[in-house]
């Protein structure tokens, strides 16, 4: 990954900035074509250093860069048992609130951060958070540039080679389901394929660039920002048999459920009951209190939202935030006003559930063991620390850590809706087991030859 170290390579950008933003700390509600978004990140990244990085994950068809903001206490590192979390938007060039709203919560946190608002500054000092507010810069400038208030629907949803990003994933949902029949890995379902990504022409460089993205970092919670309707949309996306309206539940479906409804519920649009479908003739009837499983709304194969649980640790829901994908710049400071406490609140829940290290007798790290709940067919992974995380909905558990060559561990563990409960495991080598037992065989035989008078 590229990153921004230099403050000459923007010189041109922090001038125009002074000239132009003039007041620090203000958020602008307006759109931001390419330019002017990287303007906006570098001006946070100047404004709060000591706590933004940019960086970027590569290019898209077009050339233009796929800016991450991250903001954390320790910028550019995993800190071990720090939890990393990630918003994506744009990632549909023509769906735009999203994009606009990372920029602006980029802003506000790094505002609120400097002004002393606790809960922003406890998130920023406990969490790893990346913001990416375009997926598809080349869309986006597609859909910018049709003329007038009035957007097409479709003009600027697909890269600039026509392909639609979600749709473009490696269809995991497939794999799964042929695994819960036949038996077979319930998760990390690329593992050892990461040179048949790097080969498949069939993916884009923005999917591509994306993958190795949520390969390369543990990330434990995501979401996907998308417009065109209203409701916090939760896996699976694709339906077992591919039909349409058919609830599609993952092993996580309670914690799902919760995690979307801790979007919907801050955000007093998404939530109304009474809210009429975005159009007379959409079919909504899936959605309640906000939020919907996406098979039951209409299946989508190749989507990221289930790329990401079935291929890493991460668990990610897709918000659609407004009837209108590409609404004028005059409403953007009320989707900010129905969306803040939502955005905000949805990283705090990357703090629940349980969380700790798994390691061996020694105190030495154990990488890629695997932590399973039982009653929950989708086990996580340690990252390279012997830390894990695995989101859970309050309740009694019983969660076991297990590695290749060591004896397993397993722990009744009570969880409260947060902070997370902190678990570690300390493992057993089974060679260590061996040698235990060897010793304890010579002092046997030891004491039988004395006895025996061999
Ligand atoms: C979506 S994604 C959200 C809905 N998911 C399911 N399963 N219905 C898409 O990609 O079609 C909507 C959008 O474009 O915003
Ligand atoms: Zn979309």
């Amino acid at each position: 990954m590229k990153q921004f170290t230099s403050i000459v390579l923007f010189g041109a950008a922090v001038v125009a900035l002074v000239s132009a933003a003039g007041t620090e700390g203000e958020i602008s509600f307006e759109y931001h074509r390419y330019e002017e978004l990287r303007k906006a990140l570098v001006s946070v990244w100047l404004q709060c250093p000591t706590i933004s990085r940019i960086y970027t994950i590569g290019e898209s068809f077009e050339g233009r860069e796929l800016l991450v903001l991250e903001m954390s206490d320790n910028p550019g590192t995993h800190e071990p048992g720090e939890p990393e979390f990630k918003y994506i938007a744009n990632m549909h060039g023509n769906e735009a609130v999203g994009r606009e709203l990372l920029i602006y919560l980029a802003q506000y946190m790094c505002n609120q951060y400097q002004q002393g608002n606790e809960t922003i500054i406890d998130l920023v000092h406990t969490t790893r958070i990346h913001f990416m507010p375009s997926m598809n810069p080349d869309g986006f400038e597609k859909a910018a540039s049709q003329p007038g208030d009035i957007k097409d629907w479709f003009v600027g949803r697909s890269n600039a080679q026509g392909v639609d990003l979600n749709r473009n994933f490696p269809d995991l949902d497939r794999i799964i389901y042929m695994n819960e029949r036949e038996g077979g890995a319930n998760n990390h379902l690329l593992q050892n394929r990461k040179k048949a990504v790097d080969e498949n022409t069939k993916l884009a460089p923005e999917t591509k660039a994306v993958i190795h993205w949520i390969m390369d970092i543990p990330f434990v919670l995501s979401a996907n920002l998308h417009g065109g309707d209203v409701v916090a949309n939760y896996p699976y996306d694709e339906s077992r048999t591919g039909s349409t309206h058919e609830y599609s539940s993952s092993p996580d479906d309670v914690m799902f459920k919760s995690l979307a409804r801790s979007y919907s519920m801050y955000n007093p649009v998404m939530s109304d009951p009474s809210r009429p479908p975005c159009r007379k003739n959409d079919d909504d009837s899936s959605f309640k209190d906000g939020i919907t499983n996406g098979g039951a709304w209409y299946s989508v194969p190749g989507g990221m939202q289930d790329f990401n649980y079935l291929s890493s640790n991460c668990f990610e829901i897709t918000l659609e935030l407004s009837c209108d994908k590409f609404p004028t710049e005059d409403s953007l400071k009320t989707y900010w006003e129905q969306n803040r406490n939502s955005l905000v609140n949805y990283i705090e829940q990357v703090h629940r559930g349980v969380k700790g290290f798994v390691r061996d007798l020694q105190g030495n790290p154990i990488f890629n063991a695997s932590v399973s709940v039982e009653g929950i067919a989708h086990d996580m992974t340690t990252a390279k620390d012997g830390d894990y995380w695995r989101l859970l909905a309050p309740g009694n558990y019983k969660v076991g850590a297990s590695a290749p060559g060591y004896l397993t561990v397993i722990k009744k563990v009570a969880v409260s809706y947060s902070p997370a409960t902190r678990v570690d495991f300390e493992l057993e080598s089974l060679m260590e087991r061996k040698e235990e037992e060897r010793e304890e065989l010579m002092d046997w035989w030891k004491m039988m030859s004395q006895t025996l008078n061999f």
